[in-house]
């Protein structure tokens, strides 16, 4: 009898201590925390260091225990990183890809080890979708179409050619790719808008400098319109703007996307236009999808944040409300 009873007490310990990593965490709860991998593109730009402080601010223990890693940009370190969460036997992946493509191996070697993978900001192409369960960020597309939107509406009255020049996000990253998609739609149908240089800033405002002073060499004074990927690339280009004698925001209009803080306070000196929100204080939406997908709950395909449009007249009343 006595022997009966010992077992059934060890079965008991034993079932309250093996949890599957769905624990409510706060010690109440009968599970352990729940382990994720993170890989981060890098810290790049204003946008993404909000990024990066909202999923650890949502990541924290006691309910989860985050393995945070910083690619610097690079698609190796982000390999390298994946295969470490798996060797580690993380009970989640999740990773913003800093390039579209790539990510097959990878992506079927934490597949085949059972790991759970969760886009966030950014998208891959994948031949076989199952090798992520769910995706969360922007709709990239819409918010190219929204900053061609704008420039459509701020010319109004004018004939063309109007002449743009383009710096674009990171080759090969689908925020650069979608984005130049929208913007070209809208534009190209509008007929009065010639893009006559277009070439990567790779997100940073010293790269955007660089390259706005390249385009200003080689156009000069013939440059009515900037459109940039991010607004790291335009407050860079904005100083570039400025060290040629020219006046950003009246010489040259331009538009940028993020809708960061600097953003806001470039606008309200009246040298930015405006910038099409893309809203990175999606940690609590991504905890929330990884405590679902650990507890082997259903999840939406892919989650879109909400984002606005914001322009030069609204940023003095909007700056004490931006979170980022
Ligand atoms: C967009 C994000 C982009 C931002 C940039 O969701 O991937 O990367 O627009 C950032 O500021 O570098």
């Amino acid at each position: 009898m006595r022997k009966f009873v010992m077992m059934c007490a060890t079965l008991l310990v034993l079932a309250a201590c093996s949890g599957s990593g769905t624990g409510n965490g706060d010690g109440s709860g009968e599970g352990k925390p729940i382990t994720v991998g993170f890989s981060q593109v890098g810290a790049e730009s204003e946008w993404r260091t909000a990024n990066t402080a909202s999923v650890k601010a949502a990541l924290a223990p006691p309910e989860f225990r985050l393995k945070f890693s910083d690619a610097q940009q690079k698609q190796e370190n982000q390999i390298k990183a994946l295969r470490s969460f798996i060797a580690q036997r993380v009970d989640v992946i999740a990773f913003s890809p800093v390039v579209e493509s790539g990510w097959e191996t990878v992506l079927r070697e934490a597949k085949a080890a059972g790991i759970p993978v969760v886009l966030t900001d950014r998208a891959v192409k994948v031949s076989d979708d199952s090798l992520y369960v769910t995706f969360i960020g922007s709709d990239f597309v819409e918010e190219g179409r929204n900053a061609g939107r704008w420039l459509v509406e701020d010319s109004q009255g004018k004939s063309g050619p109007i002449r743009v020049v383009e710096l674009q996000g990171s080759v090969g990253s689908a925020p650069a790719i979608d984005r130049m998609k929208g913007f070209r739609e809208i534009v190209d149908a509008d007929g009065r808008f010639r893009v006559v240089r277009s070439q990567s800033g790779d997100f940073t405002r010293a790269k955007g400098k660089e390259v706005m002073e390249a385009f200003l060499k080689s156009e000069g004074r013939n440059i009515d319109v900037l459109f940039a990927h991010n607004d790291d690339m335009a407050i860079g280009a904005i100083q570039a703007i400025e060290e040629a004698g020219l006046k950003p925001g009246q010489d040259i209009r331009i538009v940028s996307i993020d809708g960061v803080r600097g953003a806001f306070e470039a606008m309200k000196a009246g040298k930015l236009n405006a910038t099409i929100e893309c809203n990175p204080l999606f940690g609590e939406q991504l905890a929330q999808l990884i405590r679902d997908v650990a507890a082997n709950r259903p999840v939406p395909r892919r989650v879109e944040v909400e984002e606005g449009v914001f322009t030069a007249d609204q940023a003095a009343a909007e700056l004490p409300n931006r979170k980022y």
